[in-house]
This record gives C-alpha cells, sequence and structure tokens, in this order.
C-alpha cells in the first residue's frame, strides 16, 4: 500500500505531539555498509558485545524482519543537551532521566496502534531493541549524517538525539540521503581521551568510554575515564554542531532528576542494591547493576584520589 503525501504529513503531526523531534523514510533493502559492519566485527571492535553478531542478516536487512518489508521510517527525539552531575561524577546526557528505551518505545507502539494498524500494515517498532543499523538508516533516510564520532547529527537539531524506527510493508514519502558536514574537522578524534575513535567512523568499544562504563563487566582498563561515571559524551561536547543546535528534549523524562546532583560521593560509593534500585528505577543507569556502578567509582577515585564530593 502506498501512502498518500497528505497522510504523511498528519502522521508528521502525531509523532511531534508524542515528542518526536522529526521523521523521515528510506526504502528498504540491504544495507550499503555491510563492508564496515564485518570489518568492526573482525576487529573485535564490538568487544564483549556479542549479541551484535547475533542476526547480522537481519541487521543488513530489514526485508528478512518485517515480510514484504518496503520501509524504514525512522525517528529522532531529543535528549538533554546540558551537562548533568551524578554527585561529583560526570554522566552521560542521555542517562539524565528516565529510560528511552521504554518511553520511546511506548510512545512509538502507540503510534503505531492509531495509524498504521487501521491500515493492515505489518509493521516492527525499534528503540535499540532489536536489529536495525539506526544510524544508517537515519542518514538514508536524511535525518542527518553520520559523523566522524560515529553519532548521527543533524543540521537542525545536532546530535543529542535518540533515534527510533519501524520497518513496514507500506511504501511512505521517502527523504534523499544526507550528505556529509563534517569537513575537515576532527575535533571528535582529537578530544578523545582514550583514542576510541576510528578513521572509519566507528568507534572500538573496546576504548569507549561509555561502553566500559555502561557495558563492560569485569576490571576495567588503565585508560584515562576523566570523571565520567556512566557514559561518555566527550566525543559530542567538542563538535560545533550539537554545541549551536541543540535544544530541550520535549519530554520532561530526560530532565536531569534533580536527586542526582546532590547526591554525595560517599553515599554513592556506599549504596547498597535497595538503595541503587530507588535511585536508578527505570533508568538507563541500571544497566551497569550495582557492581559495575561501584567498580566505576572505585576506577575514578584512584585515577582522580582528590576528588571530594
Ligand atoms: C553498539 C552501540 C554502542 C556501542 C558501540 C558504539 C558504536 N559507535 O557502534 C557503545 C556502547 C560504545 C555505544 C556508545 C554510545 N551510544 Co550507542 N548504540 C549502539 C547500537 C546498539 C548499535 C550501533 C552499531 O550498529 N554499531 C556498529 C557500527 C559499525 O555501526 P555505526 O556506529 O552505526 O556505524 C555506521 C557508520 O560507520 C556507517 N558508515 C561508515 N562509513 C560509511 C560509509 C558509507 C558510504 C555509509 C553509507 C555508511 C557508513 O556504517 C556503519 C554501520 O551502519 C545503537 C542502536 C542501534 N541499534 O543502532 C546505539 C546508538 C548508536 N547509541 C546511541 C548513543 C546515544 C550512544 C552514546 C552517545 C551514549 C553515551 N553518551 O555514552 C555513545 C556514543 C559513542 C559513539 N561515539 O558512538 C544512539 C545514537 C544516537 C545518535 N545521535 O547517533 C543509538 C542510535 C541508540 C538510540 N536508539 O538512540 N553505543
Amino acid at each position: 500500500m502506498i501512502l498518500a503525501d497528505a497522510t504523511w504529513q498528519k502522521w508528521q503531526a502525531a509523532i511531534r505531539a508524542r515528542g518526536f523531534r522529526a521523521m523521515a523514510a528510506a526504502p528498504a533493502a540491504r544495507a550499503q555498509c555491510g563492508e564496515t559492519v564485518r570489518q568492526w566485527l573482525a576487529q573485535s571492535h564490538h568487544a564483549d558485545m556479542a549479541w551484535f553478531e547475533r542476526n547480522l542478516d537481519k541487521r543488513l536487512d530489514p526485508r528478512l524482519v518485517v515480510e514484504g518489508a518496503q520501509s524504514v521510517i525512522m525517528l529522532t527525539a531529543a535528549y538533554w543537551p546540558k551537562p548533568v552531575q551524578l554527585g561529583p561524577f560526570k554522566l552521560a546526557r542521555y542517562a539524565a532521566g528516565s529510560d528511552y528505551h521504554e518511553i520511546l518505545k511506548d510512545a512509538l507502539m502507540g503510534f503505531c496502534t492509531e495509524h498504521l494498524q487501521p491500515l493492515g500494515a505489518n509493521y516492527r517498532v525499534y528503540v535499540d531493541t532489536g536489529p536495525l543499523l539506526e544510524r544508517y538508516w537515519a542518514q538514508q533516510a536524511g535525518l542527518g549524517w553520520i559523523g566522524r564520532s560515529g553519532n548521527l547529527i543533524s543540521r537542525k537539531d545536532g546530535s543529542y538525539l535518540f533515534l527510533a524506527g519501524i520497518i513496514t510493508d507500506l511504501k511512505v514519502p521517502y527523504g534523499e540521503p544526507h550528505r556529509d558536514f563534517c569537513g575537515t574537522c576532527r575535533a571528535c578524534i582529537d578530544a578523545c581521551p582514550t583514542e576510541a575513535i576510528t578513521e572509519q567512523r566507528t568507534v572500538d568499544s573496546k576504548r569507549c568510554i561509555s561502553y566500559l562504563t555502561i557495558e563492560h563487566r569485569g576490571p576495567l582498563p588503565n585508560l584515562p575515564f576523566d570523571n565520567w561515571l556512566f557514559g561518555c559524551d566527550i566525543c559530542q561536547e567538542v563538535c560545533p554542531w550539537p554545541q549551536k543546535f541543540a535544544t530541550e528534549p520535549e519530554r520532561s523524562e530526560f530532565e536531569p532528576r534533580p536527586v542526582y546532583a546532590q547526591l554525595t560521593e560517599e553515599q554513592l560509593a556506599g549504596a547498597d542494591a535497595i538503595q541503587f534500585a530507588e535511585w536508578f528505577r527505570r533508568s538507563p543507569i541500571k544497566r551497569t547493576k550495582l557492581a559495575g556502578f561501584l567498580r566505576n567509582i572505585v576506577h575514578l577515585k584512584q585515577k582522580n584520589p582528590k576528588l571530594k564530593a
């Protein structure tokens, strides 16, 4: 089924009403960046994220996920753009509030139930919840370009953006693949203290502070983490685009939780399972589990012995 332009315009308004910033689509096809992804895996740049290797065929071709898939519809939603503190430590902006996987998936499912289901469309929704190359499809749809840091950057909204996607058998109006606007700028590569950003616009997770503080289990390598307790935004903080264009999120759930800035180092380092669960209920931070969280604090204190609450 081919969607009329007028209906697509109505959808644009509907997704904004649900807290998304922009929506665009690309024809479903085999991704052209298969070689980049295979090399990334061959070089073990996915570190211990073994789940990434599973369903690789599906990840590279959305038509293997939804029968008769015609379109990949991609959406952006803004997250908190200013620095965030967790006690004396730095917290990645995306983790300032509630977990985007839950909030945005609910919002997108609601949109699909209202607008796609009545058309009898076959579809699947993703918010970092399955094998979809979200940055690649956002670039193909024209929402922005994949910068040197690997982040999807929009000329209108910068890069403090979550991505979400719908694979569907509907044909919708398509955007054009976005061109690159990094030019000769290498600010992100130069600023990354662990040299995690490769020349292929990908990230070596084994060196990325974000991976190490969130996904990695076990002892941390001897790398300079600055003061990042969970996630890292250095490659975006030095990028001219988010500095100039980032705006506050539509959804209040992504605003920083007020208690975070007030916590002391002693409180954070002394957290038990109950306290951890209470502070980080419905937050992305729960992903480290208490053990990973405390390990990160010990690591930062060893590196910055003068750190005071
Ligand atoms: C695995 C993962 C990570 C890993 C690995 C990071 C990485 N860059 O791959 C770790 C844990 C380190 C991580 C960190 C972060 N992540 Co992350 N992550 C993912 C995840 C699940 C998969 C990414 C992936 O496919 N990686 C494999 C590599 C090879 O793919 P890629 O990075 O997309 O690179 C593409 C380009 O290089 C492109 N490409 C390169 N050259 C060329 C040439 C041509 C011609 C073309 C067409 C394409 C092309 O092809 C590649 C494959 O498509 C996605 C969600 C998803 N399902 O997509 C979120 C996602 C990418 N992460 C996200 C976020 C917010 C982050 C952090 C900012 C969080 C933080 N503050 O700590 C950091 C940023 C680190 C960074 N600079 O990338 C957002 C990004 C939003 C945005 N604006 O880009 C996503 C989309 C989640 C979401 N739904 O919002 N992440």
